[in-house]
């Protein structure tokens, strides 16, 4: 997809900006979002983190391992920082992960096409050795706390359980979806949109059918999100966009799009249905969305555990 001038944000925030549209959440929407809380109920927006869920082909599924257990002291060993009088014990362990791994953010330094991410800085920020020089997943470490709403396309579809993979979501779909909701989506907003792909996983016996094809965000929503302002986009899906792309797109075009001409954060594999089902049974389909990516230094992307706040 060639690159279109009316969807960049390059220099709006200055040339030295590295967070991108996160600057849309203002202290204002912050306070208007922290409003929206009435019946004190949180929604965990995240998959679990295990070997069980879908992995992007070319990554290893994450591995948490103990290093020290409840059968060590069985065993007779003592545990690293147990008590020698015999009093407190400890268990330990390790997460051995991608960071695009679960329920993730994509950094603005995750994807770029030519040889500048987001904003012009040059590939070369991002070092074999050290990881992101610039655009690193921890420059978002405060930020997409402020006002989230659902866009459940499936319903607004009528689509059954879930959209059909290779499904490219229109910008007319989020309309819709937006209507259902009865809001209108505001400059700042965390936009958290339904395909019901990633709970189909688990269901299948036959993994292989799983990657044959994802529902996704289709070319038009790029205008669509840039228009209304949304500082950040996540999915219950593996990439967030539609796979594979619309026609003459290559692969994953949007992350292009997204991250390194508008510098959206990009959420990917959300677990929405429980609050879709909240939001579909009191009508109310915006909340505080609080999302911080974990703050390691020069990663290109991070697991979290996105919550919404009713
Ligand atoms: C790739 O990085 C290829 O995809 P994603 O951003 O969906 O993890």
């Amino acid at each position: 997809m060639p690159p279109d001038p009316q969807l960049n944000n390059w220099q709006r925030w200055g040339a030295t900006d590295e967070i991108g549209t996160a600057n849309l959440i203002t202290p204002e929407a912050i306070v208007h979002a922290a409003r929206l809380v009435r019946r004190g109920v949180v929604f965990s927006c995240a998959a679990p983190l295990d070997d069980r869920g879908p992995v992007y082909p070319g990554r290893l599924p994450p591995k948490h391992m103990m290093s020290v257990s409840g059968s060590d002291y069985e065993a007779g060993q003592r545990g690293m920082g147990s008590d020698p009088e015999g009093g407190i014990k400890f268990a330990d362990d390790y997460l051995f992960a991608a960071l695009q791994c679960s329920t993730q953010w994509d950094a603005l330094s995750h994807a770029w096409y030519g040889t500048e991410l987001y904003n012009g800085f040059s590939q070369r920020e991002i070092r074999g050795t050290t990881g992101a020089r610039r655009l690193g997943i921890e420059k978002m470490c405060k930020h997409f706390v402020g006002r989230g709403i659902l866009l459940d396309v499936v319903r607004a579809l009528d689509a059954g359980e879930r959209l059909q993979p290779g499904y490219a979501i229109t910008a007319e779909d989020l309309d819709r979806a937006t209507q259902q909701t009865g809001l209108s989506v505001e400059s700042g907003d965390i936009v958290l949109v339904r395909t019901g792909h990633l709970p189909w996983f688990y269901t299948l016996k036959d993994k292989s059918e799983f990657w044959k094809g994802a529902p996704g965000l289709g070319r038009s929503t790029a205008q669509w999100l840039h228009d209304h302002g949304v500082s950040a986009v996540a999915l219950d899906n593996i990439a967030a966009e539609v796979q594979p792309a619309e026609s003459e797109g290559g692969i994953l075009p949007l992350h292009g799009v997204l991250i390194r001409d508008l510098g959206m954060t990009i959420g990917e594999m959300f677990h929405l249905e429980e609050l879709a089902a909240d939001c579909q049974k009191d009508g109310v389909y915006e909340f505080l969305f609080v999302g911080q990516p974990l703050r390691i230094t020069g990663a290109v992307g991070s697991p979290l555990n996105p919550l919404a706040i009713k």
